[in-house]
C-alpha cells in the first residue's frame, strides 16, 4: 500500500482498518445477459450446443439454483439492479422506448455511486434500455446525451442507446452519439417522417430477416425496427459486429484501469431480438440464430476472462454471471427459433419466460466466480439481481443510506460460497409493468396474483385456448418446480399468510428493514 501524503490521521485511520477486517476491493465485473433462461447453459443442462466459457466460471465458482433476476422484462430488472429498488414502486420503469428520457432519477443513490464511494473506478458498457436526457424532453440525438449513465454514477460508457430491435442503431459514448456527422443530424420518432420512407412493411420483400409483430418501422442493416430514424449514416453499426465492438471496449476499460479497483458492468444482447450473431457463429448450433448467440455470448465471457488472465487480475476480480428476464422464442422477428428449437429447454424446469411472472420469467442463471477465493459448488441461496446494491456495498465497506437500496440484502456471504451463508427468504417478481401482476416467494410456497379476470392464451397442440386465470394460485416448489399443481384449495392457511405478506411488502414502499 502506497502510505505517501496521508496525514496522521488518515493513517491511523487506515492502520485500524487493517487490523480489523478490512473491506476487500476486488475489481468486480456483472456479466447480464439479455433474454438467457434457466436451461440455455450448458451447465444448467443444455445438452444440444456448449458454453465452456461461462462452465468455467460455474464449475470454479458457486451456480446459483434459485438465482433471479426481479423482472421478466429489461428496463425493470435494468431499473433495479442499479437503484437495488424494486421498479414496480416507481412508475414509469416497463420497457423503455427509442426516445424514452432517464428513467433513474439523478438523486437516487445507485449501484455504481456506491462503487465510486468505495473507490472504484466505474463503467458501463452494452445494452442500456434505461433512457436519456430530462423527462418531458428525451434524447437530444444531435448534443449532449445527459442525464445519462455518467449522471448516476458511471465515470465511462459505452453504449446501444436502448435494445437493438429498437431505433437507431448507433453508438453513444462520453455522453454523444459516436461518429455523427453534423451535417447528416440524427431524427428519431414513432411516425413516419415522409411518405416514401421506407420501411418493413412497404419493402418487406429486401429484409434479411422477415418480422413476425410489431418491428415493421424503419430498415436498417436488412432488418426493420421499432420506431423511425433519419440520418447519422457514419454512426451506424451493423447488428453483427455488435459484441465483438463491446467485447473491445470492455477490454480496453479493463485494461485502463488495471491498477485500481474497477467496476465494469457489461450488459450483452446477443440473445435479445434481432438475433444476428456475428457470421462466425451462424449456425454453430442446431437451433437457428438464438441458440447461435448464446454460443457468442459464451465467447465474449472467454474474451473477457484472457483480459483478465494476462493482466494477472483473475485472482483480484469477483464476476457475477446473470440475466435480465427468462428466455422467448418469437418476439417479433422469424428467426425460426421455435421451429429449430428441438429438445432445448430455454427455461429448463420452468414454466413461462420472459414476461411471465411464473419461475421460468425471473429464475435465470446464476453465477458468482472469483479464483482462489469462492469456492467451487452448487447453491440453492435465494439472491437476486436487485441484492447486488447491498451486496457490493456490503463487501467493499460502503455504508447504505437508510433510504436508498430499498429492496436490496446484503447476500453477500452467498454471493462469496461461504458454508454459513443465508440467502433471501422470499422475493417479489414482477413482469414489465408490475402493475397488479406479481410473483410472491416465500421460502419454497409460490403464490401468484394476476388481475382479476386475466385472460391467459395457451397454445394446446395447434389450438389457441383463452382460459381465464385465477386472481391467486399457490404452488409448492419443493415438489412442483414446474408450478403444474395449484394446490391454493389445500393450503388456504399458508396462501392467506402469503396474501398478507405480499399485500404488506407492497405496501410499506420497502422490504429492506430500516
Ligand atoms: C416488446 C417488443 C419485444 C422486445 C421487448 C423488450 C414488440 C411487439 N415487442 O415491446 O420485441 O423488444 O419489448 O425486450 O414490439 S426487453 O428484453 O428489452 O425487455
Ligand atoms: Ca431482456
Amino acid at each position: 500500500m502506497i502510505v505517501k501524503n496521508l496525514t496522521f490521521p488518515a493513517l491511523v485511520g487506515s492502520l485500524v482498518l487493517a487490523a480489523t477486517a478490512a473491506p476487500e476491493k476486488p475489481n468486480i465485473i456483472i456479466i447480464m445477459a439479455d433474454d438467457l433462461g434457466y436451461g440455455d447453459l450448458s451447465c444448467y443442462g443444455a445438452t444440444t450446443f456448449k458454453t465452456p466459457h461461462i462452465d468455467k466460471l460455474a464449475g470454479g465458482g458457486q451456480l446459483f439454483t434459485s438465482g433471479y433476476c426481479s423482472a421478466s422484462t429489461c428496463t425493470p430488472t435494468r431499473y433495479s439492479f442499479l437503484t437495488g429498488s424494486y421498479a414496480f414502486r416507481t412508475k414509469g420503469t416497463g420497457i423503455a422506448p427509442p426516445n424514452g428520457h432517464l428513467i433513474i432519477d439523478k438523486d437516487t443513490v445507485t449501484l455504481p455511486d456506491l462503487m465510486k464511494k468505495a473507490g472504484y473506478q466505474t463503467g458501463v458498457v452494452g445494452k442500456w434500455h434505461l433512457g436519456l436526457g430530462e423527462k418531458g424532453k428525451g434524447p437530444d440525438w444531435n448534443g449532449e446525451l445527459n442525464p445519462g449513465p455518467r449522471e448516476i454514477g458511471f465515470d465511462h460508457h459505452f453504449l446501444l442507446p436502448t435494445t437493438n430491435d429498437r431505433v437507431p442503431q448507433v453508438y453513444v459514448t462520453e455522453s454523444r452519439v459516436l461518429n455523427l456527422d453534423p451535417k447528416d443530424p440524427l431524427w428519431v420518432g414513432m411516425k413516419k417522417p415522409s411518405p416514401d420512407h421506407p420501411t418493413g412493411v412497404t419493402h418487406r420483400d429486401s429484409l434479411k430477416m422477415d418480422w413476425s409483430h410489431g418491428h415493421n418501422s424503419t430498415i436498417h442493416n436488412g432488418i426493420s425496427r421499432i420506431g423511425f430514424y433519419t440520418g447519422g449514416t457514419k454512426a451506424r453499426f451493423r447488428d453483427e459486429d455488435l459484441a465483438d465492438k463491446w467485447v473491445e471496449k470492455s477490454n480496453a476499460f479493463i485494461e485502463r484501469n488495471k491498477d485500481k479497483p474497477f467496476f465494469l458492468f457489461y450488459a450483452s444482447h446477443d440473445l435479445h431480438v434481432p438475433r444476428i450473431p456475428h457470421e462466425r457463429f451462424q449456425g454453430v448450433t442446431p437451433h437457428g440464430f438464438r441458440a447461435d448467440s448464446i454460443v457468442a455470448l459464451d465467447w465474449t465471457v472467454g474474451e473477457i476472462m484472457k483480459t483478465l488472465d494476462r493482466l494477472k487480475l483473475t485472482e483480484n476480480t469477483l464476476i457475477v454471471f446473470c440475466s435480465d428476464n427468462g428466455p422467448v422464442m418469437d418476439d417479433g422477428y422469424k428467426d425460426e427459433a421455435l421451429e429449430k428449437l428441438g429438445s432445448h429447454k430455454a427455461a429448463g424446469p420452468y414454466k413461462g419466460g420472459k414476461y411471465s411472472i411464473y419461475e421460468g420469467g425471473t429464475r435465470t442463471p446464476f453465477i458468482t466466480y472469483w479464483k482462489g477465493k469462492i469456492p467451487a459448488g452448487k447453491s440453492d441461496k435465494m439472491v437476486c439481481t436487485v441484492d447486488l446494491a447491498a451486496s457490493l456495498a456490503a463487501l467493499t465497506g460502503v455504508t447504505l443510506p437508510k433510504d436508498a437500496c430499498t429492496d436490496s440484502f446484503d447476500v453477500s456471504a452467498a454471493i462469496l460460497g461461504k458454508p454459513d451463508a443465508k440467502g433471501r427468504d422470499h422475493l417479489i417478481q414482477q413482469d414489465n409493468g408490475g402493475r397488479g401482476k406479481f410473483g410472491f416467494r416465500k421460502d419454497n410456497w409460490k403464490l401468484t396474483k394476476h388481475p382479476k379476470g386475466s385472460a391467459r392464451n395457451t397454445v394446446v397442440g395447434k389450438k389457441l385456448t383463452n382460459n381465464k386465470v385465477p386472481e391467486f394460485q399457490l404452488y409448492d416448489l419443493s415438489k412442483d418446480p414446474g408450478e403444474k399443481r395449484n394446490v391454493i384449495k389445500n393450503h388456504p392457511g399458508i396462501a392467506a399468510k402469503l396474501k398478507a405478506g405480499l399485500t404488506a411488502l407492497i405496501k410499506a414502499g420497502r422490504s429492506r428493514p430500516e
